[in-house]
């Protein structure tokens, strides 16, 4: 089985699509592992987007990240990287399909609602820097 990280950013909180992303994650037949609301530190956010370091949307990124509440999800099912991705839909609300999270429930690159780890590496990168050992 496959364990993937998922993170619903401040605008879903806020829009209160918390439940809508829960579902779709369960209706698709993956199991919700770990649950964990917080409000994420800067310097967490930090090592998570290392990759996007000095890029042009990098700042706001973080800014936007740390501006409020998460939810911290441990998915896990077969093939549960890649089905999520498939899920949340393309970064660019232009060419996120309906029927995507994204696709269906945002129209902005910086406030895309969700993140899920996309290889096998950053997820255990992302569950261990989250969630910790287990
Ligand atoms: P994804 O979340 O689809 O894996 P990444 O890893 O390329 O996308 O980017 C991480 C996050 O950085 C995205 N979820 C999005 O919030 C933000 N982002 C990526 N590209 C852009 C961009 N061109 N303009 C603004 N924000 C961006």
């Amino acid at each position: 089985m496959e364990k993937t990280f998922i993170m619903i950013k401040p605008d879903g909180v806020r829009r209160k699509l918390v439940g809508e992303v829960l579902k779709r994650i369960e209706t698709k037949g993956l199991s919700i592992e770990k649950i964990l609301m917080t409000k994420p530190d800067r310097s967490i956010l930090v090592e998570h987007y290392s990759e996007h370091e000095g890029k042009s949307f990098y700042n706001d990124l973080i800014e936007f990240v740390s501006s409020g509440s998460v939810v911290l999800i441990q998915v896990q099912g077969e093939e549960a990287i890649r089905i999520m991705r498939n899920l949340i839909g393309d970064t660019d609300p232009v060419c996120a399909s309906p029927g995507t999270i994204r696709g269906d429930l945002a129209n902005s690159k910086t406030e895309n609602i969700v993140h899920a780890s996309d290889s096998e590496s950053s997820a255990s990168y992302e569950l261990k820097l989250w969630f910790g050992d287990d």
